[in-house]
């Protein structure tokens, strides 16, 4: 089973989308040019200066703490331009078999130092309020880490239980804390029993990045003594993807008030909150 491929768009071969399938994650060598980098950490330096744009402390106030902040496309120029004209929707589309493709939202999870926390264990689904299989997170970094920083994978988890989410308020209190508590069954403790897990991730090098289905469990790792990781991951999804409603305790991530009162269960999931990608709107054409 290939672990790595090696280039962009070219080598999203057929045997790689079914590995996408089986597995829920791929991992792409030097998928992305450098300028798509220099895009991105312009793009990271306007998120962070913008005092207006929400930023979530995940062990507020503790050593360990960082930055996690959702939705910056609507207020980033750069964001939208990488998401627009990059080929990560083309070969996200490509490997979800889905020429139409829509922006879910994009989240940067921001560990500026040594020291930073784990991202705790989860998949994204549950809180996200839709169903089908055609979706993908493009998971990319900033700063070259090692495989123990990295984001870590379980590959098929996303054919499997869905779990509640974590509650993103307790994570220094109990990191499985359920987010709904008693609709979904609660996170197993993965963490604590890592070598019962089949664990995958990988030493990075910017331009690489990592390809995961939003059901497949997945955690993020800690930065070393020393260490920085900047990532951020760009949710794209196809046409079989529709409307699903979560259970009304806790609100979906990101928030989307109103889609409730526009879609009903199993409407194709289209709104003004998730901006058409492919084919390229024509107002975003020269
Ligand atoms: O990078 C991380 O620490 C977590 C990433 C993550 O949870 C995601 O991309 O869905």
């Amino acid at each position: 089973m290939p672990s790595e491929n090696t280039c962009g768009l070219d080598n999203i071969t057929s045997a790689l989308c079914d590995q996408y399938a089986q597995d829920g994650v791929v991992f792409i060598k030097q998928a992305l040019h450098p300028d798509w980098l220099m895009l991105l950490e312009m793009g990271l330096q306007r998120v962070m200066a913008n005092a207006l744009q929400q930023k979530h402390l995940f062990y507020a106030g503790e050593d360990r703490e960082f930055i996690e902040t959702v939705r910056n496309f609507d207020v980033t120029p750069e964001i939208q331009r990488l998401v627009y004209d990059s080929p990560i929707a083309d070969m996200v589309g490509k490997l979800i078999g889905s020429e139409n493709i829509w922006l879910y939202s994009d989240e940067f999870f921001v560990k500026d130092g040594g020291g930073c926390g784990r991202t705790p264990w989860h998949q994204d689904m549950p809180y996200y309020p839709m169903a089908g299989t055609q979706i993908a997170s493009m998971w990319i970094s900033l700063d070259p880490i090692s495989k123990a920083e990295c984001l870590e994978t379980i590959p098929g988890t996303h054919r499997q239980t869905m779990f509640d989410g974590f509650n993103p308020m307790a994570v220094s209190e109990d990191p499985t804390m359920p987010y709904y508590d008693a609709e979904l069954p609660p996170l197993p403790d993965i963490e604590a029993e890592r070598d019962k897990w089949n664990i995958q991730s990988w030493d990075i090098t910017p331009g690489d990045v990592i390809v995961l289905h939003p059901a497949v469990l997945h955690g993020g790792g800690p930065t070393l003594p020393g260490g920085r990781r900047r990532a951020i991951t760009i949710r794209l999804y196809g046409d079989d993807i529709t409307y699903a409603e979560r259970p009304p305790t806790a609100p979906t991530v990101p928030l989307t008030p109103g889609l409730s009162q526009q879609l009903n269960p199993g409407d194709p999931l289209r709104s003004p909150w998730y901006p058409r990608i492919r084919p390229l709107p024509e107002h975003q054409r020269v």
